[in-house]
């Protein structure tokens, strides 16, 4: 499988992290999205009319959705699926249309409704907090239940990236529970500005 990649995007970070966790080696095609635009190439407008990233391709299948992506790497996971899956891989679309996009902007001077982007970020991050504080209520860590799912997978980029948008983690402490969880599976990759939970270990 290849994936068309680039090294800052939220959502090619999401499939390399899958990928990951489940033990499945990709093929990484580097696609240089900034500053040279390659995404937008006649090359790759070929392989995704879109224009976007990520996109995977698996023999003759060529997947250009994070979301599909994640469900296409999982087919044979079923311990990383639940029937809840769907409606929070719809919401990390909607973290990616606000805090990703506050941070394309602060970082790459993408061009975004700045204020709008974060404003929507943060309605995003409340209702987050109050799912994952219901779900800590009882007793459950991640989003679905008490294993990660691709629903955490795709929602957790965008979220530890929030920062880089300029929206603040600090109001949220189920969320920051819920990500350390994230950051410490075993398996776990980082990526720039993302990172892996070192703990120190306890005298014997
Ligand atoms: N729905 C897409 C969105 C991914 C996305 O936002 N990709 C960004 C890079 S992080 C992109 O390619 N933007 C280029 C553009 O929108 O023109 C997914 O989740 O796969």
């Amino acid at each position: 499988m290849i994936l068309y990649d680039y090294v800052l995007s939220a959502s090619c970070y999401k499939v390399r992290l899958m990928a990951a966790l489940i033990g499945k080696t990709l093929s990484l095609h580097a696609v240089n999205f900034h500053p040279a635009q390659e995404h937008k190439s006649p090359e790759m407008l070929a392989l995704n009319p879109k224009g976007t990233l990520p996109i995977l391709q698996d023999g003759d299948t060529v997947l250009t959705d994070s979301a599909d992506i994640l469900r296409h790497l999982t087919a044979e996971h079923p311990e990383w699926r639940s029937p809840e899956d769907d409606r929070w891989l719809a919401f990390a679309s909607d973290l990616n249309n606000s805090l990703g996009l506050a941070r394309l902007h602060d970082v790459i001077s993408y061009e975004a409704d700045i204020e709008k982007a974060r404003a929507a970020g943060v309605a995003a991050l409340r209702k987050l907090e109050a799912h994952l504080t219901e779900q800590r209520f009882d007793g459950l860590i991640f989003l679905t239940g008490k294993t990660p799912t691709i629903a955490d997978i795709a929602c957790f980029p965008n979220t530890a990236l929030a920062p880089d948008g300029g929206v603040s983690l600090d109001p949220y402490p189920s969320v920051r529970l819920w990500m350390r969880a994230i950051r410490s599976l075993p398996g776990f990759i980082e990526m720039p500005g993302i990172h892996r939970l070192h703990e120190l270990a306890h005298p014997a």
